[in-house]
């Protein structure tokens, strides 16, 4: 009989949990046992898994005994904490937040990208930044036929990377403003509807904000090209679901327009809609619920030799977190990783 795992999903009531439970149900993955954790706040709450409702227990030291694999969305600070508590139990750790991708012990993983990275997993994984993943799902076909010179990427992210108050603070300034009320913003620093924010993350001393150093950080990490030039500017729109990006992209070699579309017609995880004929190109609305990194508006830059510019979108929480982290999950158990207590060193 195949195995089944038992798995824990911290951060269970919240935007990504949420959707974590819904992938992992989707996917069928062989789960024994699903376990939701939460804040005090939430335990004893009901959250859907499927047909069923599982109950929310409170995220504790000792909530990982006998578990195999834990998936953490639970934030930056609760992962640093919790995170090794789980790996000290022996399962195996896949994080959403930022607080491990950038520690040498934690391979930083795109399954179509870099899978070979976790046979060197050490009890904790980093699932990449939403705006981070969809990037390098397509920039890694480009690399590989044509090598990669710099990236200069502006992105459009959704409320809901915000998490569920983001969601909630668009829904109700649209109300208001659509009944002639005053607006109020405790989410985000000025109203999001029907405005623009170039401002994701905090601001740090070099004037980019962190967001935009995630996406430099992390795709160099996950390309293993520690010196490769990348540029961020990283912007909230009033949209729900769906990141979009627009992405210069300068080859070492010529690729043509053309046989970048084909490129990435074949490449695993994306789709290619791109006919402006037809006004057809990504758009955030037929991204969302869907897990293929859509890709189109090809074009040469022609203020450059070897240029390219295109237009990425994929739906932030499934490609961008919980699919992502599911996939992750899924080549664990195809490598047999899940569980290898001698190879987990935050397990001392
Ligand atoms: P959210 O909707 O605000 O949900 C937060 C979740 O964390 C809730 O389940 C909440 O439980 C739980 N939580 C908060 N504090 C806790 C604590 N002290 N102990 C246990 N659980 C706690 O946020 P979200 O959008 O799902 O994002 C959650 C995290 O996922 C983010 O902070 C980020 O690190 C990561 N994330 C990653 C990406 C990515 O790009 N890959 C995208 C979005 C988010 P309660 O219901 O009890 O409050
Ligand atoms: O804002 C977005 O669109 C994505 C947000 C991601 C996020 C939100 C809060 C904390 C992160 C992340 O994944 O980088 C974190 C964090 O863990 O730092």
């Amino acid at each position: 009989m195949d195995k089944k795992y038992k798995v824990a999903v911290a951060g269970a009531t919240g935007a990504v949990g949420r959707e974590m439970l819904k992938t992992l149900y989707e996917r069928n993955f062989p789960v024994s046992e699903v376990i939701p954790l939460a804040s005090a706040r939430s335990a004893g709450n009901a959250v859907p898994f499927g047909d069923e409702e599982l109950t929310v227990r409170e995220l504790k030291e000792d909530s990982f005994a006998g578990i195999d694999l834990a998936l953490f969305s639970a934030g930056g600070s609760v992962s640093e904490k919790f995170a090794p508590c789980a790996a000290h139990s022996g399962c195996v750790v896949i994080d959403n937040s930022s607080a491990w991708r950038m520690d040498p012990r934690c391979p930083l993983v795109v399954p179509e990208v870099n899978a070979q990275a976790l046979r060197d997993q050490k009890g904790i994984i980093a699932n990449p930044n939403c705006s981070t993943i969809q990037m390098v799902v397509v920039l890694k076909p480009i690399l590989d036929a044509a090598g990669l010179e710099r990236v200069v990427v502006s992105t459009y992210q959704a409320v809901s990377g915000t998490g569920q108050k983001g969601i909630e603070e668009l829904e109700r300034q649209v109300r208001d403003l659509f009944n002639g009320r005053d607006t109020e913003n405790s989410v985000y620093p000025h109203r999001i509807a029907f405005n623009i924010l170039p401002h994701i993350d905090v601001f740090l001393e070099n004037e980019y904000t962190r967001e935009e150093m995630k996406m430099v950080n992390e795709t160099r990490k996950i390309l293993s090209m520690p010196d490769l030039r990348v540029t961020a500017t990283c912007a909230r729109v009033p949209v729900f679901y769906g990141h979009s990006e627009s992405v210069n992209v300068e080859t070492a070699r010529k690729l043509t327009a053309r046989d970048c579309r084909a490129l990435l017609a074949r490449a695993p995880g994306v789709r290619v809609i791109d006919n402006p004929a037809e006004n057809l190109y990504p758009l955030a609305i037929d991204a969302a619920g869907e897990d293929d990194t859509f890709v189109g508006r090809i074009r040469e830059d022609e203020s450059i030799e070897n240029g390219l510019n295109m237009w990425i979108v994929a739906d932030n929480l499934r490609k961008g977190a919980a699919l992502n982290a599911v996939q992750i999950a899924e080549e664990l158990v195809k490598m047999d990783l899940v569980r290898v207590p001698d190879r987990n060193v935050f397990m001392d």
